[in-house]
Order: C-alpha cells, then structure tokens, then sequence
C-alpha cells in the first residue's frame, strides 16, 4: 500500500474513531467535552497516529489493532499543546489556524481540557480488550514514560530553563528528543509492541524514529523561518521574537536544511537495516511506506 492509499483509506476510518471515542464516552452537552473535542478536532496533521498506524500496516498487522494507541497518542499531543499554549507557558493566540483552547473556553477550563485528554487516553487503552493484558500494560507503561517527568515534561522544562540562554547543538538536541521525539518514538514503539516485533527490528523502527523526530524538530523550525502562516495555522516568527535556541539560529537556516537531510537519510538506513532483519525472519516489510513518510518532512 503506498502511503496516499493509506491516507485516504485508513485515516478517515481512525479520525472517526478518535472523534467517537470522546463523542461515546462523555456527554456532548458538557463543557469538558466540547473543550477537548474542540481540540481534538481542530484539525491537526495527525502524524504520530499516521507512523503508529503505518508502521503496523509495514509489519502487515491489521492496523486496527493500533487504533486505541494511535487515539490516545494523539489525545495527548494535544493536551501537550493546549497547554503549551496557555499564557503560563506560550502564550499562544491561534493553533492549528483555530484560537487556542484558552482563547475560546477560558484558562480553567483549557487546562481541565487538558487534564481530561491526559487521563482519557490512559482509560481508552486500558480497557481496549481487543488487545491482551500484557500488551495494554506494556503499552500504557511506555505511553506514560514517554509522555511523563522523564520525557516530554521534563523537556518542556528544560526547554523553558534554555530560554534566554545559548545551548550547546547536544543540548537543544537533548531536549528536543524529549519534548517532541518521545511521543514520535513511542508511536514506533506501539507499533512493535502489538505487532511483536523482534528485538532487532524494534532497535531499528526506533532509530529510524529517533531519527524522525529529529528532523520533524529541525523542519518545524525551518518553517518557523520561511513557512507560511497560512498553510501552516500559526504565527510565523516566533522562534526569533521569543530568542529561542533553533537549528537555524545555532547552524544558520543553511545549516539547519544540511542537518534536516542527514536526519532524513540516517532514517532511511535504519529502515533499510530493519528491511533485512525483517527478511531473514520471512516478513515481507513495507518500507517504502515508512519511507514516504520521511518524504512529507522533506
Ligand atoms: C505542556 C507538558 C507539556 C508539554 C508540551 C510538545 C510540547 C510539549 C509543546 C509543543 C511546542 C511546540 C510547538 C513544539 C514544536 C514541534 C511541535 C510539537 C509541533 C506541533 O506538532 P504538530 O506539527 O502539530 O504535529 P499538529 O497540530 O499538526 O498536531
């Protein structure tokens, strides 16, 4: 399946079920519903979902195996960034071309909006019983890893203490392979776990993701320079204004596009390293599915 197939046949199906997971389970008539549906339905590029599910789909697993992962995933992103966005933190007016949650329901209410996308995704996996027991711990045990005090938290903090000041490429690295790369790594991860991948596939797909998240970091601050506030749903420019530490402004914008293809192309090797350990063990892995996901980053 090429990876327009797989956008136009298996994301319409997930974006129905990450809107009725929230829409079946809480009262639409609620203000905590309508705040996180809200986000949830504003219209993000949904590619963390979109590597879990591509993934499975790479390792021929039926994909909707993945779904409740890939939901609750994507639930969390957003409350990472609803609450990025609060005057605390970002102080962000517009997200995903939308005002932000705050802007719309009130501070309280987009942080309970928050607090309820967090929680919620831990509840959809723990009782998606489609999935063994063994496979639900594991994957709520790497999700709140990934997403907790070691990983994406700890990165916004270090990321708000970096402000201001010049970080060292390893250190802007650091966070960012926390702040953003966790939660791209443990879509790969995800897939692994239901899929069962062997031990030498899975350190492969996570480099490969590794890799991913680096060059998503490096390309979102890329556009941050030469994007357009259009397309993109946000402001442009902020990066400078606030004096944030960037590949651009620690390599230039030359540099940081050199870094992006290095990025890109070491991914690509760890796929094609994970492509051979697939063989040998009779899978027939779609590769180049997970490659043209490299593509959309170029
Ligand atoms: C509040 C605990 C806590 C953490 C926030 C990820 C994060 C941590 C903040 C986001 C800050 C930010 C804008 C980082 C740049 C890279 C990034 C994550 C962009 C947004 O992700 P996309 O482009 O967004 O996938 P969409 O809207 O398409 O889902």
């Amino acid at each position: 399946m090429t990876l327009a197939d797989f956008r136009l046949t298996v994301m319409p199906q997930f974006e129905s079920y990450l809107r009725e997971q929230l829409a079946t389970t809480l009262e639409a008539k609620d203000t905590i519903f309508q705040s996180m549906d809200y986000s949830v339905a504003a219209g993000g590029k949904r590619i963390r979902p979109m590597l879990l599910l591509a993934t499975l789909q790479a390792l021929n697993v039926p994909v909707e195996q993945g779904f409740s992962s890939a939901a609750a995933l994507e639930y969390i992103h957003t409350y990472s960034l609803i609450h990025d966005d609060l005057p605390a933190m970002d102080d962000d007016d517009l997200r995903r071309g939308k005002p932000t949650n705050h802007k719309v329901y009130g501070e309280a209410i987009a942080i309970l909006a928050g607090d309820g996308l967090l929680t919620f995704a831990f509840e959809l996996l723990g009782k998606d019983e489609t999935l063994s027991a063994s496979k639900r711990i594991a994957l709520m045990t790497a999700l709140a890893s990934a997403a907790g005090p070691k990983k994406m938290v700890q990165g916004q903090v270090l990321d708000m203490e970096g402000e201001k000041q010049a970080l060292t490429l390893a250190e802007l690295q650091n966070i960012h392979q926390k702040k953003t790369g966790a939660l791209i790594s443990f879509a790969v991860e995800a897939a692994a776990i239901i899929a069962e991948a062997s031990e030498d596939i899975t350190v492969e797909l996570l480099k490969y993701a590794n890799h991913f998240g680096l060059a998503f970091q490096i390309k979102d601050d890329i556009l941050d320079i030469i994007g357009d506030e259009t397309i993109l749903g946000k402001k442009t420019g902020m990066d400078q204004l606030h004096d944030k530490n960037t590949y651009p402004s620690l390599l230039t914008l030359e540099g940081a596009v050199t870094a992006l293809e290095k990025e890109l192309m070491a991914a690509e090797n760890c796929l094609t390293n994970a492509q051979k350990y697939a063989e040998k063990q009779g899978i027939v892995m779609n590769k180049a599915l997970l490659e043209a996901l490299l593509s959309l980053l170029r």
